[in-house]
């Protein structure tokens, strides 16, 4: 078991009740056109280049000369044209499999978006250049590609497509159940090609012309830039951009229900009628899924344009623990939403250092990073620094625990202030101050089975965060 263990030089009110800041700090080298970065369930950072190019960024910050993977004779790229995803197989480590999102070369205004996969070599930093086209979309328009696929917790790939492009849906393909474009596509991806789980829609359409495309997952999307699953329960984050006026965030339990309908282009944000000339739900906006947050469009031109990232699940900024950080290539500003116990309140601040923000990744361990520009940043607690100097520590047992957990104090807290336990969203469920004992026993019975931090405060403004597990 491995046991998080972070020490944390500030005062501990800053745990709770505060507006959360945040601050960026580069990492690496810059990099041309970064917009995407994944992980292999190790400690590489695979940053993906639009024109064709995955390099890796070590984590010691160096990056290696030979990149991973060269593609730029396949891909098209210019605009929101390129190399735009990467993700690697939860059975990496064996298989050596990984899949790719692009928009190929055989046109600049028509192009298509190819998933496809590749395999590792020998060498673990090179890949090999044979390619598997697994599903070929073509694009009406050169914008609104989408463009990320991820695995969700089922081990299925999951493949965010745009509208296809122009403005407004003109095509009003966004609904339409026989066009791949403006949804999430679900894929099985484990056998030599792709094959359809049986728990999709239209799994058992016989998928001729005018038919209901099996891969299709979830409807009713514009350009979802980006999509992700939170790793620690599992559920769906989809930024979606807007047209006109509003940019939304959807969080769905799980995954979703098979056929959501995320209401594009009948609907904009929380319901805002676009337009509901074409093909839409019956019973309106009830019938779609509302996001959990949207935000106005401030100004003309590039007025707001949505980044999805992340639910923070990293243990070095324990304040971040169960937020989502989505940012805005427009306006150059970073979100969170934190939960409330009923719904997600959003806060948004100009950081430190302002970029167009393509993408974040989340490395092995939780921890976030930021693209934006030519740069990659790591998005950090400017009130939390860790000190390596003033080490101390103390035991939590059983861990997992199930129904009590023991805290055992050293003899060098003497000068306790407070302890703490929080659970995953942040919110704190018990506390104790003024603590005297060295052994402490708490009852988990009553917890619900899962993750929680238990923080101790010292009297010298210093703190220490532990994870436990309760079974
Ligand atoms: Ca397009
Ligand atoms: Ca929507």
């Amino acid at each position: 078991m491995k046991t998080l263990y972070s020490i944390i030089v500030f005062c501990c009110l800053v745990f709770s009740g505060f507006s959360q800041t945040v601050e960026v700090q580069s990492f690496g080298p810059s990099f041309s056109n970064p917009v995407e970065i994944a992980n292999a369930n190790d400690n590489r950072l695979f940053i993906v280049e639009k024109a064709g190019i995955i390099k890796i960024l070590n984590s010691n910050g160096t990056v290696n000369p030979t990149p991973f993977l060269n593609i730029t004779t396949k891909v098209g790229s210019g605009g929101e044209r390129g190399l735009l995803g990467l993700a690697f197989s939860p059975d990496y480590a064996t298989s050596g499999r990984f899949y790719v999102n692009y928009t190929d070369n055989t046109s600049t205004t028509e192009p298509n978006t190819i998933i496809a996969r590749y395999t590792v070599s020998a060498n673990p930093d090179i890949a090999n250049t044979i390619e598997t086209v697994l599903l070929t979309i073509n694009q009406p328009f050169d914008n609104h590609n989408g463009g990320k696929l991820t695995f969700g917790s089922d081990n299925f790939l999951y493949v965010g497509t745009g509208d296809g492009g122009s403005g407004g849906d003109p095509g009003d393909r966004a609904q339409n159940t026989s066009n791949l474009l403006g949804k999430l596509l679900r894929i099985d991806v484990s056998g030599s090609t792709y094959s359809i789980p049986g728990t999709n829609p239209f799994s058992s359409s016989l998928n001729g012309p005018n038919d209901p495309r099996p891969e299709i997952y979830a409807i009713g999307l514009r350009n979802p830039w980006k999509f992700s699953f939170d790793k620690t329960n599992g559920d769906l984050w989809i930024a979606d951009v807007g047209q006109n006026n509003y940019e939304e965030i959807n969080s769905v339990s799980g995954s979703g229900t098979p056929g959501d309908n995320y209401g594009w282009r009948c609907y904009e944000g929380n319901n805002h009628i676009f337009n509901t000339s074409g093909s839409c739900p019956s019973g309106g906006f009830n019938e779609t899924i509302a996001p959990v947050a949207e935000y106005a469009h401030v100004g003309s031109g590039c007025s707001g344009s949505v980044t999805g990232g992340y639910v923070y699940r990293g243990s070095t900024f324990p304040s971040f623990v169960g937020k989502y950080f989505f940012a805005d290539y427009c306006t150059q500003q970073i979100g969170i939403l934190t939960y409330s116990g009923s719904s997600w309140s959003m806060s948004k601040q100009t950081p430190n250092i302002t970029q167009g923000w393509t993408s974040f990744g989340e490395d092995n361990n939780g921890e976030l990073y930021i693209v934006g520009g030519s740069n990659v940043y790591k998005i950090t607690d400017p009130n939390l620094n860790v000190d390596v100097n003033n080490q101390f520590d103390f035991k939590l047992y059983p861990n997992p625990s199930h129904n009590n957990v023991t805290i055992n104090l050293s003899s060098k807290f003497n000068s306790i202030e407070s302890i703490s336990i929080f659970n995953v969203h942040g919110q704190k469920i018990k506390g104790f101050s003024n603590q005297n004992e060295q052994i402490i026993n708490i009852s988990t019975k009553n917890y619900i089975s899962g993750i929680y931090f238990i923080e101790i405060c010292l009297n010298n403004s210093s703190k220490i965060v532990k994870k436990l597990i309760v079974n």
